[in-house]
């Protein structure tokens, strides 16, 4: 399987995100990205290429000129502002207060990012886009016949919505290659999300889109993050009635049940019959995760991976989380090799 990557993800590295009252060191940083590429590498994946710039365009079919334009910017305006280091809002629009888009850096933060643990720094717009740039680069890969590729992308994406950003991201990368597909001629698209987290940005992205399948299988929004979407009750609306499925299961679910919730999503996705699935890989599922709370094993990864390619389509593999640094490389490349394993033969 081709793996696309960029160097330009270093130009993103977060000094602290606040957890359980603290500001506490970035688990989303650099060295993840480096441990993958080297473990795709160990293994003999296939070959890695480096992604092509695509600019604007297909970030616009995702997200908002407004939104980009903020995020282009954001940096800038903070050390503007007289601060230093790392951009982190302190203050949001939630209920009771208007929407709308402040002129100080500090409500714009607020406005357009809607959690504490997704910091800005100098570089971050250049990461972003550079790993938008790999799923895309990844996406058309699969237009010119590839039956499979990794999008080695970080930041991740798949909290990223319309207009705002959080958990780690800040482009919604997934969304952006699945929008990439639907505009080459894959008329539908299923996104199979088996993060740990529910990522509630795709599903907002694609609530009421009766082209674009949303399927996730993560920890019970209602104990843990994003805990404002994701439950079970959610399945789309309008047009796009019936087209995403969650299936949150408690915290400490290991592999058998797991396996269970990726059966039945699977088998959505066969009713769906897409011409292209998009996966958002997330190995946070893993019992060594430093943010999460289910046990999958390593091992665990490789029947993952079988099991998608039993959906026997055209497969595009888009990274998000997975924290432990000792064995992120290893598990998502058990889920590529799980999947080109049972492909090959
Ligand atoms: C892409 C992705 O996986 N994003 C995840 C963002 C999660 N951010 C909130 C993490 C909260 C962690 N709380 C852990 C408490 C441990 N004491
Ligand atoms: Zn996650």
């Amino acid at each position: 399987m081709l793996t696309v990557c960029s160097t330009a993800h270093h130009l993103h590295h977060g000094t602290a995100e606040l957890t359980d009252g603290r500001m506490m060191a970035c688990v989303e940083r650099p060295e993840r990205a480096a441990r993958i590429l080297e473990r795709v590498r160990q293994v003999g994946l296939g070959d890695v290429i480096a992604a092509e710039a695509h600019g604007r365009e297909p970030l616009l079919r995702v997200h908002s000129t407004a939104y980009l334009d903020f995020l282009e910017t954001a940096h800038e305006a903070w050390l503007t502002a007289g601060r230093e280091g790392d951009a982190l809002p302190f203050c949001w629009p939630t209920r009771h207060l208007r929407q709308m888009p402040p002129e100080h850096i500090d409500g714009r933060l607020g406005y357009y990012c809607f959690d504490a643990g997704t910091p800005i720094t100098a570089g971050t717009w250049r990461a972003a886009t550079a790993a938008a740039d790999v799923a895309m680069t990844a996406a058309l890969k699969l237009i010119e016949g590839a039956p499979a590729a990794f999008a080695l992308c970080r930041p991740p994406g798949h909290h990223v919505a319309f207009d705002q950003y959080g958990g780690y991201g800040f482009l919604n990368n997934a969304a952006i290659a699945a929008e990439g597909l639907r505009d080459r001629g894959y008329a539908r698209v299923a996104i199979l999300d088996v993060d740990y987290h529910h990522g509630n940005g795709t599903q907002a992205i694609f609530y009421e889109r009766p082209d674009v399948f949303y399927g996730s299988i993560h920890a019970d929004p209602a104990h843990e993050f994003p805990y404002f979407l994701g439950h079970a009750e959610e399945r789309g609306e309008r047009a796009g009635a019936g087209t995403t499925l969650n299936l949150p299961l408690p915290l400490g679910t290991g592999f058998p049940a797991w396996f269970e919730a990726l059966e039945r999503a699977c088998r959505a996705i066969d009713e769906f019959d897409p011409t292209v699935v998009v996966v958002s890989l997330g190995v946070d599922t893993y019992r060594g995760d430093p943010i999460s709370q289910f046990t999958l094993d390593q091992d665990d990864f490789s029947s993952v991976g079988k099991r998608i390619a039993g959906l026997d389509r055209p497969t595009l593999f888009v990274l998000e989380g997975g924290y432990d640094i000792e064995t992120v490389g290893a598990n998502v490349a058990n889920v590529l090799i799980g999947f080109e394993g049972s492909t090959r033969a």
